[in-house]
């Protein structure tokens, strides 16, 4: 086991996680990983206030070379993302004051932090899962259905995809999401983190087209790291997140 997710375990036991800490120990490291693994598609035990954790990398920082350089990886992680942790904990604790005092003089700027560190952070945590070194490909099983279905084939899904995300105004996101509502599949954008989206999409794959994600190696050349980009998404991963919807 890494150093950091050592370190991930030791601060779960504090930061409420002390279930799967537990049950991880009690069953060895690959019950210990699955644990982990399925708290990012969906929490198996509450994070209280305050508490969220930055997770580390499933790999290591120069595995998604050659197509994500490790300076952008270790910056993009290490940096920007545990940033949006912080920033949600921030958030979190001051609307906790704010109870607290019965002041809600700045709830509409703690709200608006809520919204933009919390998607940050959702976003940024499935966004390293979907990647992986021996990725690539196209998905298999319910998610390959779901896609015929609603795009017709895996061709126009990532012509689709791809062209949202390059095409996405400023920073943001291209989301390839389930919604419960429609019972379908959609694509969407998302400029920063949190605009744009539909209520109660559940991201699938989520592809980070902030200059903070590409431009150490693509420079301005976003939709050259969008189309690289497929090379490496896990779709095991993306279709994990599917069917553990239903
Ligand atoms: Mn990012």
């Amino acid at each position: 086991m890494s150093k950091g997710r050592r370190e991930f375990l030791k601060q779960l036991s504090i930061g409420g996680g002390a279930i799967v800490l537990g049950s991880a120990i009690s069953s060895g490291l690959k019950a210990q990983d699955t644990a982990l693994k399925e708290k990012t598609i969906r929490a198996t035990t509450m994070i209280p206030q305050g508490n969220h954790l930055l997770p580390p990398l499933p790999y290591a920082y120069d595995a998604l070379e050659p197509v994500i350089d490790v300076e952008t990886v270790t910056l993009h992680h290490d940096k920007h993302h545990a940033g949006y942790v912080r920033g949600l904990n921030h958030a979190e604790n001051m609307m906790a004051k704010a109870r607290a005092e019965g002041d809600f003089a700045m709830v509409k700027h703690w709200s608006k932090e809520l919204a933009f560190h919390g998607s940050g952070h959702i976003l940024h945590t499935i966004y390293w899962e979907n990647l992986s070194p021996q990725g690539g490909g196209t998905p298999a099983g319910k998610l390959a259905d779901a896609i015929n279905a609603e795009f017709g084939n895996f061709d126009t899904l990532k012509a689709q995809l791809s062209a949202a995300s390059k095409s996405v105004e400023g920073s943001g996101w291209g989301i390839l999401a389930y919604q419960p509502i429609f019972q379908r599949l959609v694509i969407l954008q998302s400029e920063i983190h949190q605009n744009l989206t539909q209520w109660g999409a559940m991201p699938l794959l989520v592809i980070d087209v902030w200059e903070h994600a590409y431009y150490l190696k693509y420079q301005n050349a976003r939709a050259a790291y969008v189309d690289k980009l497929f090379d490496i998404i896990n779709w095991q991963d993306v279709a994990a997140r599917y069917e553990k919807l239903f």
